[in-house]
């Protein structure tokens, strides 16, 4: 993401930014109904303020559209798509089991209980990485967070299946592997890191 472009938005998580647009969207919605009914005192006076907030519905409708398909076409580029297709420059298995991680360099036609890996791991910042996720047991969830807490890119890992995660460190530092799928007891330990350098 062009951070430079959107400091402030850059600076939002995308749930606290939508959350935020909701919450505005909300108030004008309850602020206007309100001073409508409120200014309203005859029951004529009432009829004709529903006529109107039902008039001012269809127009924030309308207007609410607009604005959501612009932003849709803005939000478009900063879709993964277009990363995801392009060559990966590195790939990295990466197996789950109870309760620990195992993540080596390169792909593997080992199954995912012979494979061996390590739970931390090395990478290149700023290159093109394609994991690829898989479980030597029940369902798990590969997640990785940044070191300011924040999820920035999971894939589940599931038994016979291997899915494929794109993604890019936009710097280096030390990321945090955590799984997301509750897998038994002591699920809560099973961490991995990665050295994005
Ligand atoms: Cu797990």
């Amino acid at each position: 993401m062009k951070t430079d472009l959107f400091p402030l938005l850059a600076a939002l998580t995308a749930q606290k930014f939508s959350g935020g647009i909701f919450l505005m969207a909300a108030l004008v919605v309850v602020g206007l109904t309100t001073y409508l009914i409120l200014t309203s005192r005859t029951r004529e006076e009432k009829y004709a303020a529903k006529k109107r907030v039902y008039g001012l519905r269809a127009r924030y409708f309308i207007g609410l559209s607009v604005i959501l398909l612009v932003a849709l076409v803005i939000s478009l580029r900063f879709l993964p798509y277009e990363r995801y297709q392009a060559k990966p420059d590195q790939t990295v298995t990466v197996v789950a089991m109870q309760w620990t991680w195992k993540m080596a360099a390169g792909s593997s036609d080992q199954t995912p209980l012979e494979f061996t890996g390590s739970n931390e791991i090395s990478l290149p910042a700023g290159k093109n990485i394609r994991f690829v996720v898989a479980s030597a047991d029940v369902n798990h969830n590969f997640a990785i967070y940044n070191s300011q807490g924040v999820l920035v890119a999971q894939t589940q890992a599931m038994p016979g299946y291997r899915n494929e995660l794109a993604y890019r460190f936009p710097e280096k530092g030390d990321y945090m592997v955590i799984c997301l799928e509750y897998c038994g007891g002591p699920h809560t330990i099973m961490t991995g890191k990665i050295h994005a350098l």
